[in-house]
């Protein structure tokens, strides 16, 4: 009884974890991946800088600007809704999204700096829950340690540590754990098999079952 649309749909595939642990080297080797195979996909980042909302963040996160912290936490959340719309459209036109950064970052980090966890989800309530969530897991010393940070407002192994605490709150079954603080081609493999096996292996039995 499912409708032809909700058969094709695309899969939101969502990439966490702490500053340095190699996201954005993975959603890149994903996508090239993904995009081998065929299939239609797009990587997506949150923050999306390039919106006016976007720039606040991003001026916010280099400290040329200040803002309280539930307005930058409201900012964020911001930014992922005025994606939603287009999100929900390309999901329903088949296209799979990898996406750097979710939720999870929102809540993790601000309440990270003590806000309330509860208030910290609320806005988040209503955006497109993702099918996956990839997790990538390292030791805040260890991330610390690649290359250093880059100097933005978080990038400090004190906030990090705890954020790492937080996302820990925050797990729940579309999640899967990564052991991060393997060897860039050890952590490629394993993505890649965990989103054969939970995602692409789900899309073929929707397919089969038409
Ligand atoms: P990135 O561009 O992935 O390096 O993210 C920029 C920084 O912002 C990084 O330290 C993580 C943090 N961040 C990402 N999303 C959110 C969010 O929704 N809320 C808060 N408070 N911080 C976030
Ligand atoms: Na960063
Ligand atoms: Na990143």
């Amino acid at each position: 009884a499912m409708d032809a649309s909700n058969e094709s749909r695309g899969a939101l595939v969502v990439f966490e974890g702490l500053d340095r642990s190699g996201k954005t080297s993975q959603c890149g080797r994903l996508l090239s991946y993904l995009e081998g195979l065929g299939h239609s996909i797009e990587l997506w980042r949150f923050p999306d800088r390039t919106t006016s909302v976007g720039k606040m963040i991003s001026a916010y996160l280099s400290n040329e600007s200040q803002l309280d912290d539930h307005t930058i936490h409201l900012l964020f959340s911001a930014n992922r809704w005025e994606k939603r719309s287009m999100m929900e459209m390309k999901l329903k036109a088949g296209t799979t999204l990898i996406v750097d950064r979710y939720s999870y970052s929102g809540v993790a980090f601000s309440s990270a700096k003590g806000l309330d966890f509860e208030w910290c989800k609320a806005p988040e309530i209503g955006l497109i829950a993702p099918d996956l969530v990839l997790y990538l897991e390292i030791p805040p010393e260890k991330a610390a340690e690649r290359g250093g940070y880059g100097g933005e407002r978080y990038e400090q192994l004190k906030f990090q540590k705890k954020v790492a605490q937080h996302y820990k709150l925050l797990e729940d079954s579309s999640w899967k754990i990564i052991d991060a603080s393997q060897s860039m081609e050890d952590v490629e493999k394993q993505v890649k098999e965990t989103v054969s096996e939970h995602v692409l292996s789900c899309q073929k039995g929707k397919a089969l079952s038409s």
